[in-house]
């Protein structure tokens, strides 16, 4: 029962991502989880459908569509696997940092082989001593000559080490958010290194690691926007966030989708008490619940997604109600159908553990949740 009702356009761009994810991210995403394999070879097919620059302009070699064609799309791919989905996520978002907030040289050179996921990307905000709050990061980009020099690191990269360029938000000038920019850095520069992968209770099949920055030598023009682009780095990273923030929340969205799908089809077929488990009323009772917070999540979801598309006033409000509301209560889902699947859930074989796995990190990256409640109440507050 989508709505709005999809036009040919929107179906078809829904189709594609379905039919990709059932195809090429479904039949091997547990073995992916087990192997911690990132497949980048899927994800570059997923480039080739248009799926790593959904909303960037087509003159740069993106697919040119909305933001609500994206949280449809990651949702669909989450259907499949919300690991993979999330990574394409994050490269998203990097593609449209750099379309955006790019000079029409930053652009040309580095969009059409993001777009084609020839260069993989990965952002880079958090470090060590900043998470939450941002705009207190430490990593330093001091100018020599025709250069900046990059000193400090950042935690919790996904993609990082594989990745082949890296987004970086650091200090140019004085303390807080205005005295930061944004940078690519290139794999392979000297003085970047790379900790070790991180082991995490899920998200196994896409890396997560500490990025070091020794005196990194960067070419001036590598600073996103030019000159003109000295201390719009925090703002380039919250507006990317933004859109990072609702596709998040529609991969929470897709895994809770797929394992509220199974549980149903498993109380139906499952036998206790002389009738099929989907005849007890309480067990219905957890299944309205589900159904319910699966439609609402979608609703805000689509909502948010219309408001960044549309250049709402409230679209920062708007996204972080979304990312906060739909990543809770699709965590929700995907643990009670876990619960409705009896033992079998908890069994890697069954598929819904690593789901909520999954899920469970969505409540904290891109923005705690914490943080979500902050952002909105702000926004309240100011009214
Ligand atoms: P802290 O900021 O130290 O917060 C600790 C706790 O205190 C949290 O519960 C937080 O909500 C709460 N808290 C903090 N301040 C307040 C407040 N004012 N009021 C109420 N509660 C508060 N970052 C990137 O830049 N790029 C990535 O690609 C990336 N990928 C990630 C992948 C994984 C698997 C993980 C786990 C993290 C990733 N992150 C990435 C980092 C992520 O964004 C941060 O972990 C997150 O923003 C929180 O920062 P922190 O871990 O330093 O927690
Ligand atoms: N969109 C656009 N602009 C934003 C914004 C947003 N979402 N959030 C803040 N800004 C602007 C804000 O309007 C202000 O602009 P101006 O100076 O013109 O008034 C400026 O940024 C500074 O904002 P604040 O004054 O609100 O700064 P403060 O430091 O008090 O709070 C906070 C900022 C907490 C909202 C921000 O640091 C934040 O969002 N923290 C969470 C960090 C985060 O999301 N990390 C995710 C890392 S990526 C990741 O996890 C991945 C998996 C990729």
């Amino acid at each position: 029962m989508p709505y709005p009702v999809l036009n040919d356009d929107d179906s078809l761009v829904v189709d594609t991502a379905r039919d990709f994810a059932r195809k090429r991210l479904a039949p091997h995403s547990l073995e992916w989880d087990a192997a911690k394999h990132f497949p980048v070879a899927e994800m570059r097919e997923a480039a080739e459908l248009g799926m790593a620059g959904i909303y960037t302009s087509e003159d740069a070699g993106g697919s040119g569509l909305t933001r609500l064609d994206g949280v449809r799309i990651f949702e669909e791919l989450s259907k499949a696997d919300p690991v993979t989905a999330a990574f394409l996520s994050i490269h998203n978002m990097c593609t449209w940092m750099v379309d955006t907030y790019g000079t029409s040289e930053q652009r040309s050179r580095w969009v059409p082989k993001m777009a084609s996921m020839e260069f993989i990307a990965s952002y880079c905000l958090t470090e060590p001593g900043a998470g939450s709050d941002a705009a207190a990061l430490s990593t330093s980009a001091r100018r020599e000559g025709d250069e900046y020099v990059l000193r400090g690191s950042k935690q919790f990269i996904s993609g990082g080490g594989v990745s082949d360029v890296y987004v970086v938000m650091a200090r140019t000038g004085d303390a807080g958010p205005r005295g930061i920019s944004t940078f690519i850095v290139e794999k392979g520069a000297p003085g970047l290194s790379f900790g070790p992968a991180e082991a995490k209770m899920g998200w196994h099949n896409q890396p997560t690691a500490q990025v070091v920055f020794d005196e990194v030598r960067v070419p001036a023009d590598q600073m996103i926007g030019g000159p003109d682009g000295e201390g719009t780095g925090f703002s380039i990273a919250m507006n990317g966030l933004n859109g990072g923030r609702i596709n998040i929340a529609a991969c929470s969205l897709g895994g809770a989708q797929a394992a509220y799908d199974q549980a149903v089809a498993y109380v139906a077929d499952r036998e206790a008490f002389g009738a099929p488990l989907i005849d007890e009323p309480t067990i219905r009772a957890t299944i309205a619940d589900m159904a319910m917070n699966l439609e609402a999540s979608r609703l805000m979801l689509w909502r948010a997604a219309e408001a960044l598309d549309a250049g709402d006033p409230d679209k920062v409000e708007l996204c972080a109600m979304a990312k906060r509301f739909v990543t809770e209560a699709c965590f929700t889902v995907a643990d009670q159908a876990l619960q409705l699947h009896g033992g079998y859930g908890y069994l890697h074989e069954t598929g819904v553990e690593k789901i909520v796995r999954d899920l469970r990190v969505n409540r904290i990256l891109e923005g705690t949740n914490e943080i979500m409640r902050m952002v909105i109440g702000r926004a309240e507050a100011a009214r």
